[in-house]
């Protein structure tokens, strides 16, 4: 068959005040343009996993949400969801269906909503997808009539025997960044979190060799790749970290990351991440203000046990050279009026080189989604588009939801102004060490032992 992989690309907000805002504030402008254009992960991976025998093109969708003309030539189209575009998603299928050409959809969103997704797509895909699909590429090819493929009914995904997703299909785009995984999932379970942990697997780390095997198949297409670990908490195992970082130190690349606070805990990860070309990790701090951290990681109250340690912890980290993109969300139960003045403070406090702001966002399948619902809360159930972290579709507890968003638009104003970023970065730049290498062989014995 011909199979066409379609993302749905770019970023989306719909607020039109804040879309104003963001076309105007340099620190938004800055990031936006760095990773508005990242590809598919998931969609290079099912191309890695489909057999041989099919012919498969990568396509992303064209600047206004509309699909290539070529798309129509394709036998079937599998399509990657997430809430804030599945809309258009939607669209673009019922089109392609409507020209006869199969449509498959899984990821995220539809993961949580097979339902929804069964009115627009021939084939509803639930889970991680290595696994289901090559058995559902050949089922369909020889016209099975089953619709929903749900990765639960097939063996759990190994990341120990994960292909290299099919960086080649990218050859020709333009892209700056390339997304590598390293590890899947998360240990903790926060409320509102719709990453990696809706598709209901344990936290797991892939092979150290397997990740420098990808890399070195990017610097085929890209020689000096910038990487973004698509991961959602790289280093909840410091030694195995150390392992990864030492042997990323040869690639001579610069790479970027998602993870918890703890990383600042052990100062020789630190060392070997800057080492190795770690230029930022993106921490997500939620909250300066303590009490709307509780209960908020349901496992072990993780953020809030560690909110003492928050401002030491981002000058340790920055400290070895490695920026931090702390993250705050705005509008939590505790949250008054007074939350945006804080992280403001906060972040200048703490040097923050970047810091990221989004609304409350009840993403379908969380559990602030459920709360948020039955109490009643939720303004627009099922607008799925203003999923995007950046529009309010929920009446937060201790403010109106016009303060949350005045006072949002308030913040990005003065955090993002260049005034604030100089202030914010010249510190990081005067207090940064240079990098040290770890002499001590110790650590490398204990990832062996
Ligand atoms: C990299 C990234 C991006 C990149 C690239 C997006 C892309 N096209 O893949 C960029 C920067 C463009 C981006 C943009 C956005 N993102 Co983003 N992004 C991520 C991030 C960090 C990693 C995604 C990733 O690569 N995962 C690894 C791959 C391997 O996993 P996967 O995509 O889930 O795919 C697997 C399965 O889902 C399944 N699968 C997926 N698709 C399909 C299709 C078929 C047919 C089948 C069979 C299987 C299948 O198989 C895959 C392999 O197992 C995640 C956080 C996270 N950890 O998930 C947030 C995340 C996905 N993003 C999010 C959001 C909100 C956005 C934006 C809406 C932000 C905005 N305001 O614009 C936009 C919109 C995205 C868009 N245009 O489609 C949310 C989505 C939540 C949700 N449920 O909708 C996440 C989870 C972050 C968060 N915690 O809130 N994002
Ligand atoms: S720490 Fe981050 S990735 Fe992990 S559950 Fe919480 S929000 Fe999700």
């Amino acid at each position: 068959m011909k199979i066409g992989l379609l993302a749905m690309s770019g970023l989306r907000a719909h607020d039109p005040d804040l879309v104003a805002l963001g076309l105007t504030l340099p620190g938004i402008i800055e990031r936006g343009k760095v990773i508005a254009t990242l590809p598919s992960l998931g969609l290079l991976y099912l191309a890695a996993a489909t057999l041989p025998g099919h012919e498969l093109r990568y396509f992303e969708t064209i600047e206004d949400g509309a699909e290539s003309r070529e798309l129509y030539q394709c036998d079937l189209v599998a399509i990657s969801t997430f809430s804030a575009q599945v809309g258009e998603a939607y669209a673009i299928a019922d089109r392609l269906r409507q020209a006869g050409v199969k449509v498959a959809m899984g990821g995220l969103h539809v993961t949580v909503q097979p339902d929804e997704a069964l009115d627009h797509a021939d084939y509803v895909f639930l889970g991680e997808g290595e696994n289901v699909w090559p058995a559902a590429v050949s089922a369909i090819a020889a016209g099975s009539s089953q619709r929903v493929w749900n990765a639960a009914d097939f063996p759990a995904v190994e990341v120990n025997r994960l292909p290299i997703p099919r960086y080649d299909l990218l050859a020709g785009r333009p892209y700056n960044r390339f997304t590598v995984q390293t590890t899947r999932g998360c240990p903790w379970r926060c409320d509102f979190c719709a990453s990696n942990v809706m598709l209901r697997q344990p936290y797991r780390k892939r092979p150290v060799e397997d990740v420098v095997r990808d890399i070195r198949a990017l610097k085929r297409l890209r020689r000096h790749p910038f990487v973004e670990f698509a991961d959602d908490n790289t280093f909840v195992d410091k030694a195995w970290g150390k392992e990864l970082c030492r042997q990323l130190t040869s690639l001579r690349i610069h790479w970027f990351t998602e993870t918890d606070i703890s990383v600042a805990d052990d100062p020789e990860l630190l060392q070997w991440m800057r080492k190795s070309g770690c230029r930022q990790v993106l921490i997500g701090l939620e909250s300066p203000e303590p009490r709307a951290l509780e209960g908020l990681e349901m496992r072990a109250n993780f953020k809030a046990r560690r909110w003492a340690d928050y401002l030491d912890a981002v000058r340790r980290i920055q400290a070895h050279g490695i920026s931090v993109n702390g993250c705050f969300i705005l509008g939590l139960d505790w949250h008054t009026p007074d939350i945006f003045q804080e992280v403001l403070d906060f972040s200048l406090r703490a040097s923050l080189y970047d810091v990221q702001i989004t609304v409350l966002t009840p993403f379908p399948g969380t559990p602030i989604y459920d709360r948020i619902l039955r109490q009643g809360r939720l303004l627009e159930p099922r607008r799925w588009e203003l999923c995007t972290l950046f529009d309010v579709n929920y009446v937060p507890k201790n403010m109106t939801t016009e303060e949350l968003r005045s006072g949002t638009y308030w913040l990005a104003e003065r955090l993002y102004s260049s005034d604030c970023l100089e202030r914010r970065r010249r510190s990081f730049f005067e207090e940064r060490d240079p990098p040290k290498l770890p002499t001590n062989s110790a650590s490398r014995q204990g990832f062996l032992a």
